[in-house]
């Protein structure tokens, strides 16, 4: 499979081409779907810098999102195992003033098809609703994702609301998406952070089994 071709056609926002090739990685298996989904994701980086360089506008960031929205659908039935059986419940949503919501959706299939239980509060989500929300589920693993630099501030004061809350001690927050790193981290008071949905789901396992 010609995963350049893809990785272009995404680029160029070449609908058709893009559907036609993942349909038929899916015909042949699915056990490409991951090589697949990351040269979409590589693709996304191409309409970024398209948009920097002012040849692509809001309209085509729309457009790329709803384009990898269906490219993940198409691939989800092999982008990881079949468990049914719940091994827990967490807490996934895009933290106050990010809208961006691709890459949680697809950290939300790659959990859910691991078994992980996904109470996604969406985007925009103010620190109080996640709080409310731990209390009401009795949730114990809260994932936040963001896209913009500054999304780090919304993640910092989305765990010091968890701490005011009295809930700290017996949370793990993992911090995923573009601008987080070893540093945010640190600065956010987070426990793990994460670009690669995969590494989530290892760590997610690892906490909801203790
Ligand atoms: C699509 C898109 C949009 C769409 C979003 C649609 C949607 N439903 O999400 C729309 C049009 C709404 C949009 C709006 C804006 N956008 Co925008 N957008 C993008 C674009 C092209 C792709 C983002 C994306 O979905 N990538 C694909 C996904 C799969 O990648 P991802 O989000 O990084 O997620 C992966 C990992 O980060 C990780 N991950 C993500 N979340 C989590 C969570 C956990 C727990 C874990 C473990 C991992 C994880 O896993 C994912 C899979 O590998 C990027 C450019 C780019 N190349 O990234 C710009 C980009 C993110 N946008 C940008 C900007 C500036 C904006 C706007 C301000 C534009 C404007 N002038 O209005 C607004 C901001 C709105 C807001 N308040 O959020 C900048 C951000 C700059 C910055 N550093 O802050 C970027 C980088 C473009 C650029 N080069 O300037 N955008």
């Amino acid at each position: 499979m010609d995963f350049n071709e893809l990785k272009q056609a995404v680029g160029d926002l070449d609908e058709e081409v893009v559907l036609d090739i993942l349909n038929k990685v899916m015909e042949d298996g699915g056990s490409e779907a991951k090589d697949a989904l990351e040269a979409c994701q590589r693709g996304l980086d191409i309409v970024g810098d398209m948009f920097d360089k002012g040849e692509y506008f809001v309209g085509d960031l729309i457009f790329a999102g709803e384009l990898m929205t269906q490219a993940v659908d198409i691939l989800k039935p092999a982008l990881a195992g079949t468990t049914t059986e719940s091994v827990g419940k967490v807490i996934l949503c895009t933290v106050e003033g990010d809208l961006h919501d691709i890459g949680k959706n697809i950290v939300r299939s790659i959990l859910e098809a691991n078994g992980i239980e996904v109470i996604d509060l969406g985007i925009d989500t103010p620190p109080q609703k996640i709080v409310d929300t731990m209390i009401a589920e009795d949730i114990h693993v809260v994932l936040l994702s963001g896209v913009l630099t500054l999304a780090l501030d919304s993640m910092k004061k989305t765990v010091d609301a968890i701490t005011a809350a009295g809930l700290r001690e017996t949370t793990k927050i993992l911090i995923g998406g573009n601008p987080v790193s070893e540093e945010a981290m640190k600065l956010t008071g987070a426990d793990a952070w994460a670009h690669n949905p995969q590494h989530t789901n290892q760590a997610c396992l690892d906490w909801l089994k203790k």
